[in-house]
Parts: C-alpha cells; structure tokens; sequence
C-alpha cells in the first residue's frame, strides 16, 4: 500500500542532529515534520527557525512544516525562502485573519500549501479553503505537545475529509499520536501520510529503518 512516512523531528534527538537526518533517511523516511511553535498559539516552544534552517540544508527529503503560531502572514516569508520546491508549509486557519492570503503567499512561492485541523475544528469552517490547499493536516491531538493520547471523535471527521478529498483535489496527513493501528484503519481508506512522534519512531530499541521497514509490511 502506497503511504508516506514523516519524522515528527521535535521528537528527534537535538544532540545528534546530523545522524539523526541521516539515519531516517537510510531508514527510508520519507519527509521531516517540523513543529514550529510561538508560545501563543499553543502554550509550547518546539522548534524554530532556525532549527528548520539546519535541517533544510542537512536534508535530502522535504520537510513539511506545521506552523503553530499567531498570524502566520507576519513571518512567513522568513519561513518560504529557507523551503524549497516540494517542501509543504501548513498554517493553521484559526491563527489567522486572512488565511488565504497567507495560503496564496506558499502558492505563489511555488511551496505546497496545507491547513491543519484542530480536534476541536469543524470541516465545515474550513470548507472553503479545502478547495485551495493541497494538503489538509489532522490533528488527532491538541496542538503543542508530543507524546499526547488520541482522541477517537477525530475518526469522524476524517471519515467526512475522505467524502470530499477527491472532488476538492487535496489529500489527507495525520498529526499526533500515530500508532500502527491507526495506520492499518486508515492507510486503506485513504489517508495519504502519517507523522511519526514518540508513539511508533523515536525512543524505541529498533533502528528507524528497521521501525519504517515494519510499518510498511504491515498487513493491510
Ligand atoms: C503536536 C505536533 C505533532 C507532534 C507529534 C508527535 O503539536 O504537531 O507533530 O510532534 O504528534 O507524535 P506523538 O506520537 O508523540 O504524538
Ligand atoms: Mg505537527
């Protein structure tokens, strides 16, 4: 079955950087999630710009950027021009006044745009922008925090994204507390990709390629 893999890198270890990269890359990850957060839109401070600059350079694969921070459109430009083509950027609607004009500033910077949605959203808010975006991100936890449980009346939801995925041309990602299980329900259905934090890859006894290789010869 044909899914994507993504390193939730605030889970990585700071120490070792650079292997870290490069292991998850051997490993076969696919792209590198990176939380950047402002202590306003959520009560946490996970990585920054900085953080992606490095990780931008030291990457062969894209990163995927989920940005947790109040009115996005004021600082997004720092963030575009460290990103390449292929590199994701999400923001979250609620954080902003505009958020198409922010969306439209990541198309125009030929980045792919998204949108994350929080537990607590309604399709129906964001209706609209579905239609813009390329990419609509599933918050399955509260936004801030690694290592959070999952919250099950998010299922319904995606079952609803799913309804509209084809027809709005977007696909769907899943954010926070993935676990092999919900791989299995939801790779079928057709959930595009999984961001991977402390509940699947990191802090495990495995390798990450041998953790990657499992996950992707799970039985469907
Ligand atoms: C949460 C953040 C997520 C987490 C990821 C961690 O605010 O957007 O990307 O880093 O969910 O994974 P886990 O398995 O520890 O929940
Ligand atoms: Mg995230």
């Amino acid at each position: 079955m044909n899914f994507e893999l993504m390193a939730s890198m605030m889970c990585a270890n700071f120490g070792n950087l650079e292997q870290e990269i490069k292991d998850l890359e051997e490993g076969g990850i696919d792209s590198f999630h990176i939380d950047i957060m402002d202590g306003r839109y959520v009560s946490n401070y996970a990585m920054s710009l900085n953080d992606m600059r490095y990780i931008a350079s030291a990457a062969a694969k894209p990163l995927d950027v989920h940005l947790m921070v109040e009115h996005p459109n004021n600082t997004i430009e720092l963030f575009i021009k460290r990103l390449r083509p292929g590199d994701t950027i999400y923001i979250h609607p609620e954080a902003e006044y505009h958020p198409s004009t922010t969306l439209q500033k990541i198309i125009n910077a030929g980045l792919i745009p998204g949108i994350a949605i929080n537990p607590g959203t309604s399709v129906e808010t964001v209706m609209e922008m579905l239609r813009i975006v390329k990419k609509v991100l599933v918050m399955s936890v509260n936004p801030g925090n690694a290592g959070q449980m999952y919250l099950p009346y998010v299922g319904k939801k995606i079952t609803k994204l799913l309804s509209l995925k084809e027809d709005m041309e977007f696909e769907i990602y899943w954010d926070g507390a993935c676990s092999a299980d919900k791989i299995l329900e939801f790779a079928p259905k057709g959930v595009k990709g999984f961001v991977l934090g402390t509940t699947l890859l990191f802090g495990k006894n495995t390798t990450y390629g041998e953790t990657l290789r499992n996950i992707r010869e799970l039985r469907f």
